[in-house]
């Protein structure tokens, strides 16, 4: 507990101070009125906050109870995990509590059993909202540190990981990686994702607990080794593509891959102290409100930011309704000292009551026709306001003009359709034998293939004669003997050689009787 106070009073600078008030009531010389100002909430306890989830299945010791013993006493394999027993149960939970002083509570796996089949546990903390870290992120391992781990992230509520970090006792061996420590990257490799053997080497178990992923390392890059010259960091953040992101999770998974070994091989006879065991996991860091709140806060299980600038969203994401007049930007940490808001503005408002919808920042006045009309707008937009859609694009019923989605593709089939326009309900205009709103369908009598065109036969009124077939309305398939479209002609007819050769050229029974049928047609035709 101490040494967390300690850690957190050490690391409060980079947590505080900036870009921490929005607004502030100002006296000008035309009176007193609002300034606004960058700003962000200020940096938390992450783990207060998350839930958590760790796989596969059957995951954590104590059902059935199972016992274990540690690196450091091999042979007195007394401990006991059981799930069923509050004293002996290690559920995922003791990784996020606070622990009284000097009692670690932890989560702990099986063991490993089953080896040599690996031992891969994954623990997945998610926050349900974008978060920027501020300080490094702690993993505190009982009984030693993995030989074997990833730490990976995603910034999209899980739906897409990224790997984070690598971390082995021979990153080589174990990904193909030469070892890295975050301490020797430059400006420009800031970001990079690295491999480092610095967190699991074998030191004894209780001196060497925590497994990091720097971010202030990464931070002191640009801010220097006391992390004092913000100015720097905050200006690359802003500037450097990419680095921003870098800091930023929605989720954090990891990927547990090989128990700490005791600095030598797997002893076949002894898998009972080989397990994993979590007791923290620190992640600090502040919700991502794109510079538009200095609050936030916990609602219905969800951190949701306290947006102003007139933005709205779970990350001040939007600009509110009827505040659309430009479209939305992120506050900006430049110039210093105090940013600019980039505050949404109300319709009508701005340059001279242009209203653009929001699909545009630009207005231009155009001397000759004496009006002022929007410039690039976005959105797949047009028009004096950004208030039509472009072509090739229709304007969506349930949207309202300021909405980005406002306007759909036409998505026209191109072979289909006469052009990629369509008419205010999306409806695409057809070529001949087309049909449906996007023309990638036939009418009736019609086959496609690369396009429609008229069948040749069906089942009703085009019928293939003689007991020819049709193929997908394309073709008939007509019996020997027989050919045109609907296999209506006779080669007979047309050839008296065909008839002949017929019968000795098959062999099964039914074209048999068509060939008998043949000569019988062709002697009546004879006839
Ligand atoms: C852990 O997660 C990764 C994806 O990030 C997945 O491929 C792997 O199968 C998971 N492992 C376990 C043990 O669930
Ligand atoms: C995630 O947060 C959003 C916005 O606060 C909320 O609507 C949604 O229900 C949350 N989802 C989960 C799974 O908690
Ligand atoms: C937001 O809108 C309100 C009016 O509802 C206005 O008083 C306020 O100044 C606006 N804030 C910003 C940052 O534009
Ligand atoms: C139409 O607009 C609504 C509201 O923004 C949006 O949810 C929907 O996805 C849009 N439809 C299409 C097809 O883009
Ligand atoms: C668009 O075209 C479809 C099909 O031709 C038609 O049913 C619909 O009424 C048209 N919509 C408008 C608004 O013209
Ligand atoms: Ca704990």
């Amino acid at each position: 507990m101490l040494y967390l106070l300690a850690f957190l009073l050490h690391y409060l600078p980079v947590a505080m101070g900036q870009y921490d008030i929005c607004k502030s009531w100002v006296t000008t010389d035309d009176g007193p009125s609002w300034e606004f100002y960058a700003c962000q909430p200020k940096a938390m306890r992450m783990k207060d906050y998350v839930t958590v989830r760790v796989d596969p299945a059957g995951i954590t010791c104590g059902d059935p109870p199972e016992r274990f013993c540690t690196h450091e006493n091999p042979y007195l394999c007394s401990d006991e995990c059981d799930a069923s027993n509050p004293d002996l149960a290690h559920p995922p939970k003791l990784m996020f509590d606070n622990e009284d002083e000097g009692l670690a509570t932890y989560w702990q796996s099986v063991t490993w059993r089953r080896y040599p089949e690996p031992l891969l546990a994954n623990i997945t903390l998610s926050w349900n909202k974008s978060i920027e870290l501020t300080d490094d992120i702690v993993i505190t391992f009982e009984y030693g540190r993995p030989t074997i781990m990833m730490l990976e992230k995603s910034l999209d509520n899980g739906r897409t990981w990224h790997p984070y970090q690598y971390y082995a006792d021979d990153c080589m061996e174990a990904f193909s990686m030469p070892a890295r420590r975050v301490r020797d990257l430059s400006t420009t490799s800031a970001n990079r994702v690295l491999c480092t053997e610095e967190y699991s080497r074998w030191a004894g178990s209780k001196k060497e607990k925590n497994v990091r992923f720097e971010v202030r390392d990464r931070f002191a890059i640009f801010a220097g080794p006391d992390l004092k010259n913000t100015d720097n960091l905050y200006t690359r953040l802003e500037s450097a593509k990419g680095l921003k992101d870098f800091f930023t999770i929605t989720d954090l998974r990891m990927r547990l891959l090989r128990p700490a070994l005791g600095g030598t091989y797997v002893q076949r006879e002894n898998l009972y102290k080989y397990f994993y065991a979590v007791s923290n996991i620190e992640v600090t860091g502040r919700c991502k409100c794109n510079l538009h709140a200095n609050l936030c806060t916990f609602k219905e299980g969800s951190l949701q930011c306290e947006c102003e600038h007139n933005t709205t969203g779970q990350d001040c994401g939007k600009c509110k309704k009827n505040f659309r007049s430009r479209s939305w930007r992120a506050g900006s940490y430049l110039p210093l000292p105090n940013g600019s808001p980039n505050a949404c503005a109300a319709a009508g408002s701005a340059f001279g009551n242009c209203e653009c919808y929001g699909h545009s920042n630009r207005c231009s006045y155009i001397d000759f026709l004496n009006v002022v009309t929007c410039v690039s707008c976005k959105h797949n937009t047009r028009g004096q306001h950004c208030q039509h859609c472009r072509l090739g694009f229709y304007r969506n019923s349930s949207a309202e003009l300021d909405d980005e989605n406002v306007c759909i593709e036409c998505n026209c089939n191109q072979i289909g359709s006469m052009h990629d326009r369509c008419n205010e309900t999306g409806y695409c205009e057809c070529r001949e034998g087309a049909t449906g709103p996007k023309c990638d369908d036939c009418l009736p009598n019609y086959y496609w293939r690369q396009g429609c065109f008229p069948n040749v036969c069906d089942d009703e009124l085009l019928l293939c004669q003689n007991g020819g077939t049709c193929y997908q309305n394309q073709r008939c398939i007509c019996p020997v003997g027989f050919k045109g479209i609907l296999c209506e002609q006779s080669r007979c007819e047309a050839d008296k050689k065909d008839c002949d050769g017929v019968p000795s050229l098959h062999s099964s029974l039914s074209t048999l009787l068509l060939g008998v049928l043949t000569l019988q047609l062709c002697g009546w035709v004879d006839l």
